[in-house]
């Protein structure tokens, strides 16, 4: 993926390599869900298969980087992160393919490639959906545990952040939304939710496995809200924005549908004012963290100045 900007932290210190951070982690994360997953000729190889042809499929990986970079902030290790990277990349994995379902978004396309659907037909993308969200919290539940995060507080955290009163709370919002005119605050509602929520779990699930202090994992969350906040107004700018080969899903589907977004509601120039208040309040929250932060700075910066 390129990177083509050195991120700069604080005044006093060098340029972050992010380049080289996403490049790395991205690997190493992908050599971990390898290890995690079944194989793809397990019984039945067809769901399988199905299942590594979606978490394969070239994501951006941002959250397993921002979960390992939380994690590094906190002064813990990125190996006893890596389980709990995974898991939230395996939660994300099944949101967006269930998502591109014809009973959701109905999307052909999806990380630049055909939608689970449309390569292994409706029944089996659902259940690789499901075996992808099961495979998660089976992940998670190989981390380490830690004295302040016992595995029962880490399996409650993803659990919350994927049920019914966040994550698919903001699904079901954004489906009820279709076609009505609603106000930025319920807009703001299903942004927590359907996106936000899901990046703040995996900051603080990064800093759980470094054993925060309650003072960091409150930071961590102040910072994946807005950060979470931030990336899905600028993923609804990138809809209207982008083609969809940059993109690599269907660019232009908000309006079609006539979804509500930031632009529709506030219009564009608004929307890119938003996106850089609230990464400001990202870095804001980080001050705590001094230079163990950077890569922290350095994923906000890169989420807000993203192109696809
Ligand atoms: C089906 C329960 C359920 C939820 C679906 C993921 C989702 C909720 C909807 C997809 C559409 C959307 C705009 C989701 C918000 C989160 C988001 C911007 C996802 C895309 O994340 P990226 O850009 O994707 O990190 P990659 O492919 O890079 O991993």
């Amino acid at each position: 993926m390129p990177v083509t900007t050195k991120s700069r932290g604080p005044a006093s210190r060098g340029p972050f390599d992010l380049e080289d951070f996403l490049a790395t982690r991205t690997a190493a994360v992908n050599r971990a869900l390898d290890r995690f997953l079944p194989r793809a000729t397990a019984r039945p190889a067809t769901i399988h298969r199905a299942m590594r042809y979606s978490l394969f499929a070239g994501g951006k990986r941002m959250r397993p980087a921002l979960c390992l970079a939380a994690a590094v902030a906190c002064g813990g290790d990125e190996a006893e992160a890596m389980p709990l990277a995974c898991a939230v990349e395996c939660i994300h994995t099944y949101s967006l393919v269930h998502d591109d379902l014809p009973a959701m978004d109905n999307d052909d396309y999806r990380r630049g490639k055909l939608t689970n659907h449309k390569v292994f037909g409706e029944g089996i993308a659902v259940l690789a959906g499901d075996a992808l969200l099961t495979e998660a919290f089976e992940i998670a539940a190989r981390c380490r545990g830690w004295p302040r995060y016992p595995h029962q507080k880490v399996i409650l955290e993803l659990a919350g952040a994927a049920g019914s009163l966040q994550l698919i709370a903001g699904q079901v919002a954004d489906l009820e939304a279709e076609g009505k005119r609603i106000s930025a605050r319920q807009l703001r509602y299903i942004h927590e939710r359907k996106t936000s929520a899901l990046l703040c779990c995996s900051v603080r699930l990064g800093g759980m496995s470094a054993n925060c202090t309650p003072a960091q994992l409150e930071a961590l969350t102040r910072f994946g809200y807005n950060v979470g906040l931030a990336f899905q107004v600028i993923d609804d700018i990138l809809d209207v924005t982008q083609t969809s080969e940059k993109l690599g899903k269907s660019a232009g589907k908000d309006v079609a549908a006539q979804k509500a977004t930031y632009p529709a509601i506030i219009g564009l120039e608004k929307s890119r004012a938003e996106a850089k208040r609230l990464t400001k309040q990202a870095h804001i929250a980080l001050s705590t963290f001094g230079a163990k932060g950077d890569a922290l700075h350095a994923l906000a910066n890169y989420l807000l100045e993203r192109e696809y």
